[in-house]
């Protein structure tokens, strides 16, 4: 039977009384604008689009030609449509408002662009994460800061685009999570996998090696349990895998379980972390445990988390859910 497309399963989700039309209408865009930086990342050196654009983000960190090019699109794509009432970007300091020429929604977008931006110029998956939540029932005519800084368990969509060898959307509007692979001729995101559930044991750990010297105590004995392997309390070999990318190493996740960590170390602790808890925690959370895993700061759900800041950063532990269970435990422990 031919797989159903995106637009097929966002009206079975308003038939269903699970979304409303705003929803789906904000989903489809956003859905279109990845197929254009899909379109944008796949043309690599030919499309002049590598290398640096010579300007530093909000994190102070030196933009990507890619990450500029990706943020405009999704900005443009959503400012028209009436269904958003602001946009917040990782790569903006402040939201952005719906131009007062377009009518307003309801909605509240927030996006990393292009994430693992720093794999580009090398050919390796890079993606765009989303978060999506409602404006707050009281609100002044502007749209304030505050209105975002909503706890992930809020969210009513996230999802996330990977550019590999195949362009694959992931998402969720809070029942189950949901792959859709795109027919690059057709040009429609056609559904490959309903209800994906994640694996909830794991032989697998994805983790920046290289900062081990770095990290917290409870850190260093839980990974230092998982590299005993066999011969340490774990009693079985684990196997590492880290692309750098954090939509590239959560979709190998969520395809065959394994535990992803960016835990707090001593370049960061300052800081909160490393991952940005609105842009890439919040969404890629609810994304996990809508696939039956679980996510976590190693001292809290990361749904819990309150947010004080838009550009905050917290430690993040998510996939299969006995993995996470363990980390936490260390870090408890502690
Ligand atoms: P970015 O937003 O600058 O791309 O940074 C986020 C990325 C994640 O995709 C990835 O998990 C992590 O940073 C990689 O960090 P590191 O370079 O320390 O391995």
């Amino acid at each position: 039977m031919k797989p159903i497309t995106l637009i097929q399963l966002l009206i079975e989700e308003r038939r269903a009384g699970r979304i409303n039309a705003e929803l789906s209408l904000l989903i489809e865009v956003v859905a279109r604008a990845c197929k254009r930086i899909a379109v944008a990342t796949g043309k690599g050196a030919l499309g002049g689009v590598l290398g640096e654009a010579g300007t530093d983000n909000v994190q102070g960190e030196a933009q990507k030609k890619l990450d500029v090019i990706s943020n405009e699109i999704l900005l443009e794509a959503n400012a028209w449509g009436g269904h958003l009432a602001a946009c917040a970007s990782e790569e903006m300091e402040d939201p952005q408002p719906i131009p007062d020429a377009y009518p307003k929604g309801g909605h509240l977008l927030l996006f990393d662009p292009l994430d693992g931006s720093s794999n580009i110029d090398v050919n390796i998956s890079v993606g765009t994460i989303f978060s999506v939540l409602q404006r707050p029932a009281e609100h002044g005519e502007n749209v304030a800061t505050e209105e975002f800084l909503q706890p992930g368990s809020c969210q009513v969509a996230a999802g996330y685009v990977v550019y590999g060898p195949s362009t694959e959307l992931v998402l969720t509007v809070g029942h189950g999570t949901h792959v859709f692979t795109l027919d690059r001729e057709v040009g429609s995101f056609l559904l490959t996998e309903r209800d994906v559930r994640i694996p909830e044991s794991t032989s697998e750990f994805a983790v920046n090696m290289s900062n081990q010297r770095h990290w917290e105590a409870p850190m260093q004995r839980y990974i230092g349990d998982l590299l005993a392997g066999k011969d340490g309390p774990r009693e079985r070999d684990f196997n590492m895998r880290w692309v750098g990318s954090m939509v590239a190493d959560v979709h190998r996740i969520l395809t065959r379980g394994g535990i992803f960590s960016y835990p707090l170390d001593a370049k960061t602790t300052s800081k909160g972390g490393k991952l940005r808890l609105m842009y890439e925690a919040n969404p890629m959370a609810f994304i996990v445990e809508q696939a039956g895993g679980a996510a976590s700061t190693g001292r809290q759900r990361m749904l819990d988390v309150a947010p004080t800041a838009l550009h905050q950063r917290v430690p993040v532990f998510l996939g299969s859910k006995d993995e996470v269970e363990t980390a936490v435990r260390y870090h408890q422990a502690d």
